[in-house]
């Protein structure tokens, strides 16, 4: 009101800059007073994790006004908005981060030393918000800061798991998975919106009645009711004052579990159903590309999307009297088919909720969605029995019906003659448990579906979704993968990040093509002795992290072979080490040629139910013993798995790199992004060609790329043909001898038995092919180990990539969603322009 109005403080005021002022000094006198007035403690009882939370108190002050501010500016001109829907965003550590976006992290360095303390020990205490798996999840994380840094107006919409992905510890050499707890000491920047809350109903039955105009309409009668409240974290921008939403959603039990048991006198009864409703956002399922099927899962998916899309229809209904023009405010894009039950909730809100009639409804949903794929393992693509959804979603399942029956009628019109077509593409899988066929709803409810590499899209358009570009063949898309150079240069190798700023000046931050400058000086003496000082700073670093998490001692000069990732047998870590104990059995046989000393460091979580990925991490432990600890062999080589790979630790890991394994079987790895944060910090890759391997090599040259292994024609091939894995044992003679180390029990203490699921696979399936490609895999590591001898050559394609990796920035990727399939447009937020005011 205006009597608010006229009493609201000017804010920009001396005293207000005192409170928010980004110099050293009003820092400091800001941290003090959250000290006091936040933690409520006085500077000789404070602990570590009290100054953390002081820091990021006295940084989250400074993100609000901007936060604020943009909220207002989006508001008042009515902005079109990009709605991103992510079951997963692994943000990592945000204090390190919002510092580098809001400019200050020299003033916060200062302002720590001094009052007498190390920035850096203050960063260490975040515990990372770990809201996800993998690659698929930091996408996401990437994609807000671009959106900020673009000054794109976006919300980010998930789950506020209460445990995010597990802690991975190694005992005995075997992974160990212990409880996620990053939110028991509180949880600094977010801002919880107890008011910001929206029913979610599960179960129960639907009835048709006739409404007051005497239209057909159905109504969901559901069993149970929860709630999901908001979370918010601010999201900034880097070089420009935009400050978007991540908003994440949390259940909490509604009145039905009040009103059904606590009335009937069930007290333990009622509280028992009030648990079981909040267990909804417990935990993250700790699968990527995971075989699906949990009921917990689909009730994960439609409680956030149901929450997100109340939320989008309330902020339209400010604006608009209906939902008419819904999909020209909002461009909702679907993270994978996680969240791609939207399709049917947006329908049942228009329909049900908003009275709207089939055709109308249809055309919102169909205009507001967009469906990315990020992966063709067939596993990994989402189907829920009919049966299962029905008891849970009634109604949804009702409506996939009537869209399955009017999409069949049109596919019949179409193909008159190919019922099996038809069959194929139906929303429905028949067969003895009938299913629903996520991707299919996904694609027939979006009116763009993209995937996230180049050779993806293509595979995409050619294997999972065939039919459907057959049918539609303008709804499909390649977006290639991104990654922000802010986290992953700037915050995570500030070396390079200097070399950078004196060659190319502060802005390439913003724009990743400017590293481009680096390129002519790639053969300059000078120049190349700065950037093996920088490499082997990073080395030095990792090595020092790798003593304190293992005790083991690796040597900074030698090459450093990484691979760090998800374990997965598709990915191959087992190829490596097939890798590496060829080269200890040469050692050991003195019939060595390559003398080039290596430390290969492993890192990556196996999901908890996957046996065959829980062994190949104690196999690398294995190895790892037997070769660490032979004094024939550990002067030329050291194996070492960092346990708990996760965004702190990858940041410690991508800049010391300098062979990136990228070494997946052609046609599997849907892009990869490890693959572009190594290459940026000026890792060689060796790899296969697959996913963003393919684009990475062209754009830093095939020259600078250690290229090997079967295409993805060959694959095919090879597979069609009737592989037989035992075949390649038979005739190659260094193959066979490592094989049978492992089956030896040279590495299990005498026990034969221990690896035999594994190279049983291998030589009786082997379904990656890694015995076919095992011959070129070698041959190409000898040329990257002769490569190595000589620095010069080595820092020249080291330079090389760096330089030429600008295209892999998120920023870039971010632009083509904006331009190619969300069609929304930059909305700069100034601070400078607003009153002032803080009503
Ligand atoms: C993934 C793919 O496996 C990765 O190749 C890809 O880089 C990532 C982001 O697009 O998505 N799909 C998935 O389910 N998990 C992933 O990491």
């Amino acid at each position: 009101g205006t009597a608010r109005k006229e009493r609201a403080p000017m804010h920009g005021s001396s005293d207000e800059r005192t409170r928010t002022g980004m110099s050293p000094e009003s820092l400091k006198r800001a941290f003090v007073d959250s000290m006091f007035y936040v933690q409520a403690r006085y500077w000789e009882v404070a602990t570590p994790h009290d100054l953390y939370m002081a820091a990021a108190y006295t940084v989250r002050d400074r993100m609000l006004e901007r936060w604020i501010r943009t909220a207002e500016t989006y508001r008042k001109a009515d902005a079109r908005t990009v709605c991103y829907l992510s079951a997963e965003y692994l943000l990592g550590p945000q204090l390190g981060n919002n510092l580098i976006n809001l400019g200050i992290v020299d003033s916060a360095r200062q302002g720590a030393r001094d009052l007498g303390i190390d920035l850096q020990e203050i960063l260490d205490q975040e515990p990372e918000p770990g809201l996800g798996n993998g690659g698929l999840g930091r996408l996401a994380a990437c994609y807000l800061d671009s959106l900020a840094t673009l000054s794109i107006p976006a919300i980010g919409y998930g789950i506020r798991y209460e445990h995010g992905i597990f802690d991975q510890k190694i005992v005995d050499g075997w992974q160990v998975e212990d409880c996620d707890l990053w939110l028991t000491n509180g949880n600094p920047w977010e801002i919880p919106r107890p008011l910001l809350r929206y029913p979610v109903r599960f179960g129960g039955h639907t009835e048709p009645y006739t409404d007051e105009h005497g239209r057909f309409r159905v109504r969901w009668v559901p069993e149970l009711d929860l709630y999901g409240m908001a979370y918010d974290t601010p999201v900034l921008g880097f070089g420009n004052d935009n400050t978007n939403l991540l908003r994440l959603w949390h259940a909490t039990a509604g009145r039905s579990f009040d009103l059904q048991a606590f009335h009937k006198g069930d007290y333990y009864g009622a509280v028992n159903a009030k648990v079981g409703a909040e267990n909804i956002t417990k935990v993250l399922y700790p699968n990527d590309e995971p075989e699906v099927g949990k009921e917990l899962r689909l009730k994960q998916q439609y409680f956030f999307v149901s929450c997100s899309l109340q939320d989008m229809v309330r902020v339209h209904l400010q604006h608009a009297p209906n939902l008419e023009g819904f999909h020209e405010r909002f461009a909702a894009q679907l993270n994978d088919t996680h969240p791609s039950i939207a399709v049917a909730e947006l329908m049942r809100l228009c329909l049900d909720e908003h009275g709207m009639d089939w055709e109308r409804a249809w055309e919102i949903t169909r205009r507001t969605f967009a469906y990315t794929n990020h992966t063709l393992l067939p596993e990994a693509l989402e189907t829920w029995p009919v049966e299962l959804f029905g008891r849970l979603l009634p109604r949804h399942l009702e409506i996939i019906y009537e869209i399955n029956a009017r999409f069949l009628d049109e596919l019949r019109m179409r193909y008159p003659f190919d019922p099996e077509r038809v069959a194929r593409m139906s929303l429905i899988e028949e067969g003895p448990v009938r299913r629903v066929r996520m991707a299919h709803l996904a694609t027939v409810g979006s009116f763009a579906v993209n995937g996230v590499a180049a050779i993806h899209s293509e595979l995409v358009k050619s294997t999972v979704l065939r039919d459907f570009h057959e049918l539609w063949p303008e709804k499909f898309h390649n977006i290639t993968n991104g990654v922000t150079p802010r986290r992953f240069i700037q915050l995570s190798n500030p070396d390079l990040c200097g070399i950078i700023t004196d060659l190319a000046g502060p802005g390439w931050a913003r724009d990743a093509e400017n590293l481009r400058t680096l390129e002519p000086h790639a053969d300059d003496a000078a120049f190349q002795q700065r950037w093996q000082a920088m490499k082997r700073a990073a080395k030095e670093r990792l090595a020092a992290r790798i003593r304190e998490a293992t005790g083991a001692v690796v040597d900074p000069q030698s090459l450093f072979d990484i691979q760090v990732k998800r374990i997965h047998e598709y990915k191959r870590q087992h190829l490596n080490l097939l890798h590496i104990v060829a080269l200890y059995h040469r050692i050991k046989q003195g019939t060595d040629s390559d003398p080039t000393p290596r430390t290969f460091v492993f890192g990556g979580k196996a999901a908890p139910g996957y046996f065959m990925a829980k062994l190949i991490i104690k196999l690398i432990h294995s190895v790892a013993e037997v070769i660490n600890r032979d004094p024939e062999v550990n002067q030329r080589l050291r194996v070492v798995f960092v346990p708990n790979f996760n965004v702190k630790n990858a940041e410690c890991i991508y800049p010391a790199a300098d062979l990136s394994e990228q070494i997946s079987t052609a046609g599997k790895e849907a892009s990869g992004t490890g693959n572009m944060k190594f290459s940026m910090n000026g890792a060689l890759t060796i790899g296969t060609l697959d996913g963003a391997n393919v684009e990475i090599r062209d754009a830093v040259g095939h020259e600078n790329f250690f290229l090997f292994g079967l295409t993805v024609a060959e694959v095919e091939r090879t597979l069609a043909e009737g592989y037989r894995p035992w075949e390649y044992y038979r005739s190659h003679d260094e193959l066979r001898e490592v094989i049978d180390l492992l089956r030896s029990g040279l590495f299990s203490h005498g026990d034969p038995d221990l690896f035999r699921p594994l190279t049983d696979s291998l030589l009786q399936h082997d379904p990656y092919l890694l015995l076919a490609d095992y011959p070129a895999y070698v041959e190409a590591q000898a040329r990257a180990g002769d490569a190595f001898r000589d620095p010069a050559g080595w820092t020249r394609m080291s330079i090389l990539n760096a330089a030429r990796t600008g295209f892999f920035s998120s920023d870039r990727a971010i632009r083509e969603y904006c331009r190619n399939i969300w069609q929304v447009e930059p909305m700069p937020v100034s601070l400078a322009a607003g009153n002032g005011s803080v009503p």
